[in-house]
């Protein structure tokens, strides 16, 4: 101990009290300055004895080492701690996980789609997508809709603003049954040839799914929904086959053998006999319960004609189901507008 230890413990205090390279600078001055306490410490050798300088200058410069050391440690600890703040503000938090690019999935209806296609298609039904903008007679008078029926009202169905060649304001699809039309017209026509021959002509085995319009809107119908209809047509296509495909189809379709179908007679306007077909099932939640999943019939003598074919030589049957409503059921989803709002917290469950 002598008598500059105070001045170096003074130091030491004063540079650790400034928090920035500014007051360690200012601090700095006040001892090694030009009138600092080391400098006027060092000034008053000149006036000691002779012999006394050496000893007196050696305790100085100890003690202003001691205080060059603790300024250059003071200058490091802030300059380090200037760089952590430099690096938190511009932090990167290798923890986050990355942001993925999301990866997209099948909407429910999409996937029910797809579904009664590849059930179809093992049973030979082609597949056919057409036009949602339809004109009056693909959409009706095809179809042996009267004149003056009320599904051609504005009330039932969507029209747009264009009229067709025939004077006729276009639609939006209200069944995807003129794609049914467009399809077994097509047919008709390639194998002209043949019908005109009378020789076998292939048969029309064909659905048509994809989205039909409806004015209506409430908790189980939305205006814009799904439909897929079905048509078989040959030379001697029963009611009987349509028993069988359809029930076949349901028993894929729901996974189950243990279901029971029912064929209630009604009426359409497209075919006759007409029927609603109902389906119970044996186990499960709506276990015992009827549920309506489609209409059909034997395809009308005057539709048939439309075709383009011969209604006393081309016999067969036609269906139309509802894909949400098929969904709903497979899924167990009780309220038909979620699959149209489009929150991906309930439609991500179903892909
Ligand atoms: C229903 C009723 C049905 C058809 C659709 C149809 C199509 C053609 C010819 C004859 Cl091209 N019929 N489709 C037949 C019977 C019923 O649907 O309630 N659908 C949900």
């Amino acid at each position: 101990m002598n008598d500059l230890a105070p001045l170096v413990l003074d130091a030491q205090a004063d540079f650790a009290r400034a928090t920035t390279p500014a007051e360690l600078e200012d601090a700095k001055a006040r001892y090694l300055g030009k009138s600092g306490r080391v400098t006027e410490q060092l000034k008053s050798l000149a006036v000691l004895p002779a012999d006394d300088k050496k000893p007196r200058g050696a305790l100085i410069n100890a003690a202003k080492q001691q205080i060059e050391f603790a300024l250059n440690a003071r200058r490091a600890a802030l300059a380090e701690a200037e760089l952590q703040r430099q690096l938190m503000a511009g932090s990167l938090d290798v923890g986050l996980p990355g942001r993925r690019r999301g990866t997209g999935g099948l909407h429910p209806v999409s996937l029910t789609i797809e579904r009664i296609e590849a059930i179809f298609g093992s049973m030979g039904f082609d597949v056919a997508e057409g036009p949602e903008i339809e004109n009056d007679w693909h959409s009706f008078t095809a179809l042996n809709n009267p004149e003056n029926h009320p599904a051609r009202s504005m009330q039932d169905t969507f029209y747009v603003d264009v009229k067709d060649a025939a004077g006729r304001w276009l639609n939006l699809r209200p069944h995807t049954s003129p794609m049914q039309v467009r399809y077994a017209r097509a047919h008709a026509a390639k194998h002209a040839d043949a019908i005109a021959q009378s020789l076998p002509m292939p048969e029309i085995r064909v659905i048509a799914p994809g989205r039909t319009y409806r004015v209506d809107s409430d908790a189980t119908h939305s205006p814009m929904f799904h439909q897929c209809e079905g048509l078989w047509i040959g030379e001697s296509v029963s009611f009987k086959d349509l028993k069988v495909v359809f029930s076949d189809f349901c028993r894929k379709f729901f996974e189950t053998d243990e279901l029971t179908l029912r064929f209630r007679p009604s009426f359409f306007p497209f075919t006759e006999p007409s029927a609603e077909v109902d389906i119970a099932f044996a186990h499960g939640p709506l276990q015992g319960r009827w549920l309506e999943v489609a209409g059909a019939g034997q395809v009308h003598p005057n539709v048939v004609r439309n075709y383009g074919l011969d209604p006393e030589r081309h016999i067969g049957f036609a269906f139309g189901m509802g894909p949400d409503r098929l969904a709903m059921l497979r899924y167990g989803v009780s309220d038909l507008r979620l699959f149209f709002d489009g929150d991906l917290r309930f439609l991500r469950q179903f892909d």
